[in-house]
């Protein structure tokens, strides 16, 4: 996350981190991932691209903040099954999501407890809020210099689809969003190199609980000043969410 902040242990019991196993490179962040039940994390299809989606490459770490410290609501899952969307391909940014089936001891999922929380699927044709919603991404990737070693916040403004259009001519569709710095904020605000398949949420008003509406995809690279980054649209995929997880 550029521009960003640490966020508070705890802060944001959704997000996941899928990680490497094995050999040198046990524990390397491959990307984020967010919590939709205690089975199933969303993320994007680009994740596997590096290193494939055979599922026994990865696992998954849930209820982290500071990468480095052992926590007490850190846990480590095995992934049982990777489901690419289908019209997902490598060379393109469109169709850009994934889901990640987790298993525990004994046949169970992720044990849930209030560090390690699943975020709400948006409801059909559910608009994230524009402007200055209550709208964060939130990571361990790029922070301009190097990769977080705590989670990171920031807000982000959800712009309209006219402005993403403008930003990213011919490439940018109806299965995507794309968000920028907040109009007050005059620092650069985005997602970066591992913050990928993490979550964009935002607070539905009057405690109506946190919504995923986006999954970090692409940009015209992070460093780039005003220039907003995209993310999946979460509110477009509900009946292939739906269809994969049987929820
Ligand atoms: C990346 O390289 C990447 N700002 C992730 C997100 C964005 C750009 C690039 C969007 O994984």
């Amino acid at each position: 996350i550029i521009g960003g902040q640490n966020s508070l242990r705890g802060g944001w019991p959704w997000q996941a981190a899928i990680r490497l196993r094995g050999s040198q490179s046990d524990g390397r962040l491959v990307c984020g991932a967010t919590l939709i039940n205690s089975c199933w994390a969303l993320t994007a299809a680009h994740c596997f691209k590096r290193y494939g989606n055979s599922s026994r490459l990865y696992k998954v770490r849930v209820g982290d903040y500071h990468t480095l410290v052992p926590e007490d609501f850190e846990e480590e899952y095995a992934v049982e099954k990777i489901v690419l969307h289908g019209r997902y391909h490598s060379h393109g940014n469109d169709y850009d999501l994934a889901l990640v089936r987790m298993s525990g001891r004994g046949g169970a999922c992720v044990s849930l407890s209030h560090h390690v929380l699943p975020v709400c699927l948006p409801a059909r044709r559910e608009r994230a809020p524009r402007g200055t919603g209550n709208c964060y991404i939130t990571g361990w990737g790029d922070t301009g210099r190097a990769y977080s070693k705590t989670l990171q916040q920031a807000a982000i403004s959800v712009l309209g689809k006219r402005e993403c259009e403008l930003h990213f001519a011919g490439t940018f569709n109806k299965r995507m969003l794309c968000a920028g710095a907040p109009s007050d904020d005059h620092r650069r605000v985005d997602s970066c190199r591992g913050d990928s398949g993490g979550p964009l949420v935002c607070e539905r008003p009057a405690g109506g609980g946190w919504v995923i509406y986006g999954v970090t995809s692409w940009g015209h690279a992070c460093r780039l000043h005003d220039s907003p980054g995209v993310y999946t649209k979460v509110s477009a995929f509900l009946p292939w969410i739906k269809k994969v997880t049987g929820q």
